[in-house]
């Protein structure tokens, strides 16, 4: 290992123009110059940090080995001798400190009584640009809305006098044991809102036989979230699919070789949604926030977030690209972000294994239909052409998901599971480990006393018959105000004037 070339922290300062411009990231230096312009977040922020030590604001934003897999191996410079560099007395911020006092001010777990509580917490305490960023939603957030309403059009008709004195709620996902017919499903950059990321989700899973979906841009490393696990622990993998296959035929390989039982592809992202809650953010202060969706320098910055998040997921994904997926892997094959029938019977006969119902929480697609609708018509078409139901082949929804009562319902009409995506996500950013235990306790609770009010024993006795989503596809009955998520939604915002 002795030729491993050690460079002090005055050699790293030399490099800090457009010219010539080295960072350092987890005590390894990098000379970024030819990637300035490929950077998916624009060149400003690297610039920012040029002769520098990058790591603090590197390590939110990307997974441990994005530069490593990134950067040619003629452009990993060496180490740094850490003695050289000047150590940087963080400067707490008037923010900071606010934000901390709210963070003491929680409201005591106790007090957490449903998922909406944990989604308050965090619009509290999570840095603003953090808070932008997962809650933001495509245009006008009309699906955002939406994916939690359309569960308020679907009426339960419940069965009485069944001895429901014990009722169990666990269930299989893909041949996999699971507590609760729930999964937690895939959200970025979890360390923007908890320096332990998605770290938080594994152990809280680990504990609870829950299965957590690992995302392709979360912020810990898929390594270290593999190695975090519990003996047997079940992880199903989100994919983004790379212009370049290879980096995808690695990543998707390793995860199988790590024991990961499902890939999960994405489908319903071949450009970013554009957010404005997250895009306004940047032009409250252009130097920070969720750097993958910024634009690069010169192209104008509605513009440039599409962009830079184009740069590495492939558009050019078709149907034709199944076939080498399958040729790739013996995991199973989900599709994640389905819309409509005829989607759903292609899916069935190009051969994958199951299909999410999916908008990706309103954040693409704004306008598209929920979940739920799309179930519907998914069972309908499929059934008519004898593809449904086929244990073979399971459907999943996602978005909106707030209740163990909403889950049922997606059951009864023909899910096997769901995915709940943001309420995790939120209830680690507010209590860490702690947040999700208690999610998932808060879900079982519901279970409980649900399947109990609803006559089901088990999974398999929330049938059809127990629904009437007669309305489901009537966008515009009425239905009692849903007070709790209406009070946590936030309304989009106009432009600002200047010193407005
Ligand atoms: C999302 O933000 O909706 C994602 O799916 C994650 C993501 C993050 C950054 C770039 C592309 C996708």
């Amino acid at each position: 290992m002795s030729d491993i070339r050690v460079l002090t922290g005055p050699q790293v300062a030399e490099h800090a123009s457009r010219e010539s411009c080295w960072i350092i990231v987890h005590g390894k230096v990098y000379d970024v110059t030819d990637f300035l312009d490929e950077h998916p977040g624009g060149s400003k922020i690297i610039l920012k940090y040029a002769g520098k030590d990058a790591t603090e604001a590197y390590e939110p934003i990307h997974p441990p080995d994005a530069i490593t897999t990134n950067l040619p191996p003629q452009k990993h410079l060496g180490v740094i001798d850490a003695s050289t560099v000047a150590k940087v007395v963080k400067e707490v911020t008037e923010e900071e400190k606010h934000r901390q006092a709210l963070l003491d001010a929680r409201p005591p777990l106790d007090n957490i009584i449903n998922l909406h509580d944990f989604e308050n917490v965090a619009k509290i305490v999570l840095p603003e640009k953090a808070w932008a960023y997962y809650s933001s939603a495509s245009d006008d957030e009309i699906t955002i809305r939406e994916n939690r309403m359309a569960y308020q059009r679907v009426w339960w008709r419940p069965r009485i006098l069944r001895d429901v004195s014990s009722v169990d709620w666990s269930t299989t996902i893909l041949g996999q044991k699971s507590t609760l017919p729930v999964y937690i499903s895939a959200t970025a950059l979890g360390k923007l809102g908890h320096p332990d990321g998605e770290l938080c989700l594994t152990r809280a899973a680990a504990n609870h036989g829950v299965i957590q979906m690992i995302a392709t841009l979360a912020s810990c490393s898929f390594d270290d979230i593999i190695d975090a696990a519990a003996p047997g622990q079940v992880f199903f993998l989100q994919l983004y699919v790379n212009r370049d296959r290879e980096i995808t035929r690695k990543y998707v390989q390793h995860a199988e070789k790590r024991g990961v039982k499902g890939l999960f592809i994405t489908v319903d992202a071949p450009q970013l949604g554009r957010r404005e809650k997250d895009m306004r953010m940047k032009h409250v202060d252009d130097d920070a926030g969720a750097e993958v969706q910024k634009g690069q320098d010169g192209v104008k910055k509605d513009q440039g977030v599409a962009r830079a998040i184009s740069s590495f997921i492939d558009p050019s994904l078709s149907w034709k690209d199944i076939p080498w997926f399958k040729s790739i892997t013996k995991m199973p094959i989900i599709l994640k972000g389905i819309g409509s029938a005829e989607d759903a019977v292609l899916a069935y006969e190009a051969g994958v294994q199951g299909i999410v119902l999916s908008n990706h929480g309103g954040r693409q697609l704004d306008t598209a239909r929920s979940g739920i609708e799309v179930l519907v018509e998914v069972v309908t078409a499929l059934r008519l052409r004898g593809y449904f139901p086929d244990p073979k082949f399971e459907i999943y929804v996602d978005g909106g998901v707030r209740r163990a009562s909403d889950v049922l319902k997606a059951i009864a009409l023909g899910a096997k599971a769901v995915g709940v995506g943001r309420p995790f996500l939120y209830a680690f950013c507010a209590y860490g480990q702690e947040g999700v235990e208690k999610a998932i306790q808060i879900f079982r609770d519901e279970f409980e006393m649900n399947m109990r009010l609803l006559g089901a024993r088990t999974i398999d006795e929330v049938v059809p018959d127990m629904v009437d989503a007669s309305s489901l596809k009537s966008h515009f009955v009425m239905t009692p105000q849903d007070n709790l998520f209406t009070n946590t939604y936030q309304p989009l915002a106009l432009a600002q004037f200047r010193n407005a």
